[in-house]
């Protein structure tokens, strides 16, 4: 009988485990329509960090600066050759389009912050 809830509760702690790492997993968001996509910038993530997007579509990224650490100062696309400032608590726009489908990274000046776009 012991070892049977033993076994229940190794199971139990698996199970948490797995759903901890799934629900740990960077958020995807997809892009619909020509609204602005709302990422925040805050404690070393971009939240959400990865936005499936369509390749070829002008989309609008609105980042919003929470961390007044400089290293959040700046966002840079650098495989479009893209960067913006942005201000600490202003909503920042960025327009741009993924030539093609791919993933195109976004990252602070320093590499610490990291995105990616996903186009399809
Ligand atoms: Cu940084």
């Amino acid at each position: 009988m012991t070892a049977w809830i033993i076994n229940l509760l190794g199971l139990a702690v698996i199970g948490l485990i797995i759903l901890w790492f799934w629900l740990s997993h960077p958020k995807s968001l997809h892009a619909a329509g020509s609204q602005p996509i709302e990422i925040s910038v805050a404690d070393g993530v971009y939240t959400p960090a990865r936005i499936e997007v369509s390749a070829g579509k002008p989309i609008t990224l609105r980042f919003v600066r929470r961390d007044p650490s400089p290293c959040a100062e700046k966002v840079m696309f650098d495989s479009l050759g893209m960067s913006a400032d942005l201000p600490v608590n202003k909503p920042t726009d960025v327009t741009l389009t993924p030539p093609q489908p791919g993933e195109y990274e976004f990252t602070c000046q320093m590499h610490m912050y990291h995105g990616a776009l996903i186009a399809k």
